[in-house]
Formats: C-alpha cells, sequence, structure tokens
C-alpha cells in the first residue's frame, strides 16, 4: 500500500456558474498541485462542499481526479454522510475506482453514542477494503471523540490513522502515541509546523489548493529538522490565511483559483458570494504572499 504522509491538497470542486461541476477545472487544478510536489489529494472532503454535493456528483468529482491524477500522488476519499447506506455505497465506489484510502467524519446531526459510531467505523472500514482514516472535525461535526473512544476505533488494523482537524495539539500528540506507525494528518494549515513538532506525519488543508509550495517547503524543511526556518515559514503562510479565514475560506480559495486562471467559480448556496471589497483585499494579500522567496531548499 505504501506510506501515507506527506502534504495532502483537501480538493475545492470547481463549479460552473449553473452550478454543474466544472471538471476541466478540477483537472487543471490536480495537475497544478502535482506539479507543485504534493504527495496526495484529500477528495470530496469538507472542502470540496460534499455534503452540498449529491452521491452521484460525489462519484463523478472522485473519478475525474483519478483519471486526471493517473496514480501521480495519493488519493484518499471522503466518504462521509449522514446515511450509513450512503457512506457505504460512497467506500465501495471509492474502493473500486482505486483510490489509495478512504476516509469519513463521524455521522453527524443526531446524536448517536460511541457504540453506533463504532459500528458505524467498522462497517465503512471494511466496504472499501482500503486502509481508513477517521476524520476528526469536532468544530465542524459536533461529534467530540476523547482519545479513549480514538483508542477503541484505532485498535482495528484497517485505520491507517486519522485527520486531525482540531486546534488540540495535546489531544492530536496522544492519540499519535496511541499505536505503532499511525499516519496522523493535521487538518489545520496554520498549525502545520507546531503539529509536525509533536509527530505529525504530514498535512491535508485546503489552502494548499493555491498555496502548496508553501507546505512542500515547510515540509522539506521539517525533514531536515529546521524547525526555525519552518515556523518562519508557517508565519508569512499564516499572514495570507488569516485573511482566508477572515473572508471565508472557501470561497476566498475559489476567488484566488479563478484570480490565477483556473476557474473555480462560487461556492454552493448556502454560502454566499464574495463582495468585491474582500475580493480586492484577498488579492492584494496574495500578491504579498506570492513576494516571498517559496523557492525549494535542496533535498
Ligand atoms: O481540510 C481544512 N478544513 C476545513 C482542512 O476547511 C473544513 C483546513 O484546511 C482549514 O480550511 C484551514 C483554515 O482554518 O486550516
Amino acid at each position: 500500500m505504501g506510506k501515507f504522509g506527506g502534504i495532502y491538497t483537501a480538493l475545492v470542486t470547481p463549479f460552473k456558474p449553473n452550478g454543474d461541476i466544472n471538471e476541466a477545472s478540477l483537472r487543471k487544478l490536480v495537475s497544478a498541485n502535482v506539479a507543485k510536489g504534493v504527495d496526495g489529494f484529500y477528495v470530496c472532503g469538507s472542502t470540496s462542499e460534499a455534503f452540498l454535493m449529491t452521491a452521484g456528483e460525489r462519484k463523478r468529482v472522485l473519478e475525474t481526479v483519478m483519471r486526471e491524477n493517473g496514480g501521480r500522488a495519493k488519493i484518499i476519499c471522503h466518504v462521509g454522510a449522514m446515511s450509513t447506506k450512503e457512506a457505504l455505497e460512497l467506500a465501495r465506489h471509492a474502493g473500486k475506482c482505486g483510490a489509495d484510502a478512504v476516509s469519513s467524519i463521524p455521522p453527524f446531526y443526531y446524536k448517536y453514542t460511541i457504540d453506533e459510531l463504532i459500528g458505524y467505523y467498522m462497517e465503512v472500514a471494511g466496504a472499501a477494503e482500503l486502509p481508513a482514516f477517521i476524520y476528526n472535525f469536532p468544530a465542524f461535526s459536533g461529534v467530540s471523540l476523547g482519545v479513549g473512544d480514538f483508542a477503541r476505533l484505532l485498535a482495528d488494523r484497517r485505520f491507517a490513522g486519522i485527520k486531525h482537524t482540531s486546534y488540540d495539539l495535546y489531544q492530536m500528540e496522544r492519540i499519535k502515541r496511541l499505536r505503532d506507525g499511525l499516519v496522523v494528518f493535521s487538518g489545520h494549515d496554520e498549525v502545520y509546523a507546531g503539529a509536525a513538532a509533536l509527530g505529525a506525519d504530514g498535512a491535508i488543508g485546503s489552502t494548499f489548493n493555491i498555496i502548496a509550495e508553501a507546505f512542500v517547503k515547510m515540509r522539506r524543511l521539517i525533514l531536515n529538522s529546521e524547525m526555525e526556518k519552518a515556523a518562519e515559514l508557517q508565519t508569512k503562510a499564516n499572514d495570507f490565511i488569516a485573511v482566508l479565514i477572515k473572508h471565508g475560506v472557501f470561497q476566498s480559495i475559489k476567488h484566488i483559483l479563478t484570480a490565477a486562471g483556473i476557474d473555480a467559480g462560487p461556492c454552493r448556496k448556502p454560502f454566499l458570494p464574495l463582495g468585491e471589497a474582500a475580493g480586492k483585499e484577498l488579492e492584494a494579500a496574495y500578491a504579498e504572499y506570492l513576494r516571498q522567496d517559496w523557492t525549494m531548499p535542496a533535498q
């Protein structure tokens, strides 16, 4: 299966003005990120607006990405859904398509017991016949699992690791130590360098759609134990990421992609389009970001 870890772009889904998936832009985005040196893609995650797409659309997104990628980068497909039936259907599809792994948010809205959540995860892990990653994102999913809950889930070897999207790096570090060889991806781009210092094997992030070079470079520095330089780069990246967060990360990423020549279109409703002033501020912040030196250090 090869090793997981490294920098994975959590792909946005470009949409046409009429709301259809813009497959040509999605293909361009995949190849542009491969050219920047990303190690993989996280497909149909939060950033893709997966919960605003039908299961059929999610399958099409994965198929398009798989074809364009052509085995160059690893593919983790997020298959989480409110309904177990749909999640299992998506997991089976990911397996058939040749993805490298699946991942899932815990089922949300209803408040499930830990035994119900574990039941869900065991079925998802079985359906794809692929390694699985738990997607921990309590701020969005509303599901807060403790380290003890992760210990129960991760005791099953079909789980290769987790995507930890939380500022709680103490919890991430505790999870990382639960099992030898567990793969932990940091999910908040703005704390990647800190997460790496505490053992994260890589990062999965939305901002990599536009600024992958910053994180590919940061990872090189981290692998060379140049933590101070990595932290400096994190700050430079964060000066820009803070502006994305201020105006809405997904809309802002799409705005910058479009300005840079990959027409990403709007986010789906109920997301609102960006205002003109926000767009200008983002473009100015991106120009400032591009003025930094992003050339790669020697390996
Ligand atoms: O994929 C992303 N999570 C979401 C991970 O956006 C839901 C992150 O990349 C954040 O967008 C980013 C900004 O907080 O770290």
